[in-house]
């Protein structure tokens, strides 16, 4: 029997997933019954609140953002209990308010259209093609733009703007195999369930042909074992491995190869970044070269104490987090208790594939109470370091510098 029959069991079972009134839609998007509850978060001026709330249907108590369309984070927490992040947990993020509120998994089909001949696939069809499986970490490209400084637009995010999931589905290229690509095919793009409520462009995102055939961009149906949830882009969604989320488009619907290269508003226009090291430019820049945002860069984040801390006094204080190495795997995590003077190696947990989070645990020193500045800094397996310094563009995308973490040893 196949492993997963429950899965398809229950995608097909699954017809209404959500109810209107559930994601406050009903109401005009502003009445969701909050618990009264806030996280604290460090952001570029310091100290921000936002409410928590555990309203959205799939997902426990979850820091909102925006709720129309929801914007929910992760919050730092989670990413300290284990490698994987739960599906309840993991972070929403949609541009358009029109999203799925519901599917019906047996009508449902996936186009293909552009190759030599159009294909439509059902869930079953798709569910009973050769599967293919690994860990990697989903990050919006936004993802810690509040600690943008100078403040930049967009969604503020902290650093809960990201997941690591195992995800199983379908390699894209057993599917555009089955289109068949036509000679002239250079570009193949990805459009999902959603639509913009006014006449502007739909969200779709494309990927260069030879990219989309590498045998690892994968049209996903799970994500750690179970079906997707619908605010994570249920029934399918892209995942293209190492690269940021923007490109991993949910309730994936319809993909079209293109003879040319893809002109949208979301390739041409959007997620452009500074074509310099780092996506970096002095602050306030805004005339530079620019390129579409692609592959992420290497990071770390301590996730056992939380910034602003008081913490009772011992010998020695456990730290732990995570870490990435973009689209590399991570070589090296080095932790430091003084600001950044004097760092040391921590131990890593086991390698569950380049695109994953690696965790990391170490113990430091404690000398005396008062202030301590915590932080982490990978190396990843291509030798890229995360840089003291943080990097600056008016998209407030890619950061990835050393976040220190001030604690009080009380
Ligand atoms: N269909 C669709 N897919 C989408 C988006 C969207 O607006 N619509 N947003 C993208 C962006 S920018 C991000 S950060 C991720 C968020 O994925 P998640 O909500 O599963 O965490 O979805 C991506 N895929
Ligand atoms: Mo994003």
């Amino acid at each position: 029997m196949d492993r997963l029959d429950p899965l398809l069991a229950r995608t097909l079972a699954r017809r209404r997933l959500l109810a209107t009134g559930a994601l406050g839609l009903a109401a005009g998007g502003t009445a969701l019954a909050q618990s009264g509850k806030v996280a604290q978060l460090l952001m570029a001026g310091g100290p921000e609140q936002r409410p928590l709330t555990s309203v959205f249907p799939g997902k426990g108590e979850m820091i909102l953002q925006r709720n129309r369309p929801p914007l929910l984070e992760t919050p730092m927490s989670v990413f300290d209990q284990g490698v994987f992040t739960p599906n309840d947990r993991f972070f929403v993020r949609w541009h358009w308010s029109d999203i799925p509120l519901d599917v019906d998994a047996e009508a449902f089909r996936l186009t293909i259209t552009g190759g030599k001949q159009p294909v439509s696939l059902s869930l079953p069809e798709i569910l009973k093609l050769p599967r293919i499986s690994y860990a990697a970490v989903n990050q919006c490209s936004g993802n810690s733009r509040g600690l943008f400084d100078p403040r930049v637009p967009g969604a503020q995010w902290a650093h809960g703007a990201m997941g690591n999931a195992i995800w199983e589905g379908v390699a894209l290229k057993t599917l555009l195999d089955k289109a068949g690509i036509d000679p002239k095919a250079a570009a193949v793009r990805f459009g999902g369930l959603d639509k913009p409520l006014t006449q502007v462009d739909a969200f779709e995102k494309s990927l260069a042909l030879d990219h989309a055939m590498d045998g690892e961009v994968m049209v996903a149906f799970a994500m750690n074992g179970e079906q997707l949830p619908l605010l994570n882009g249920f029934p399918l969604r892209l995942i293209v491995p190492g690269w940021y989320s923007t490109y991993w488009v949910k309730s994936l619907n319809h993909i079209d190869l293109l003879a040319g290269k893809d002109t949208n508003y979301w390739m041409a226009k959007a997620y452009q970044i500074p074509d310099t090291p780092n996506a970096d430019v002095p602050p306030g820049t805004t005339e530079f070269p620019k390129t579409p945002i692609s592959a992420m860069n290497v990071r770390s984040w301590i996730t056992s104490t939380e910034p602003g801390a008081k913490v009772p006094i011992a010998a020695s204080l456990p730290v732990r987090g995570v870490a990435m190495g973009g689209d590399t795997g991570v070589k090296r995590v080095e932790v430091s208790a003084d600001g950044g003077k004097s760092w040391h190696d921590a131990k890593l947990g086991p390698d569950q594939g380049r695109y994953g989070f690696r965790r990391f645990e170490t113990q430091v020193a404690i000398a005396a109470r008062g202030p301590v500045r915590l932080m982490s800094r990978c190396t990843s397996s291509s030798g890229q370091v995360q840089p003291m310094k943080a990097n600056w563009n008016p998209g407030g995308y890619m950061r990835n510098c050393v976040e220190p973490c001030p604690i009080e040893i009380v």
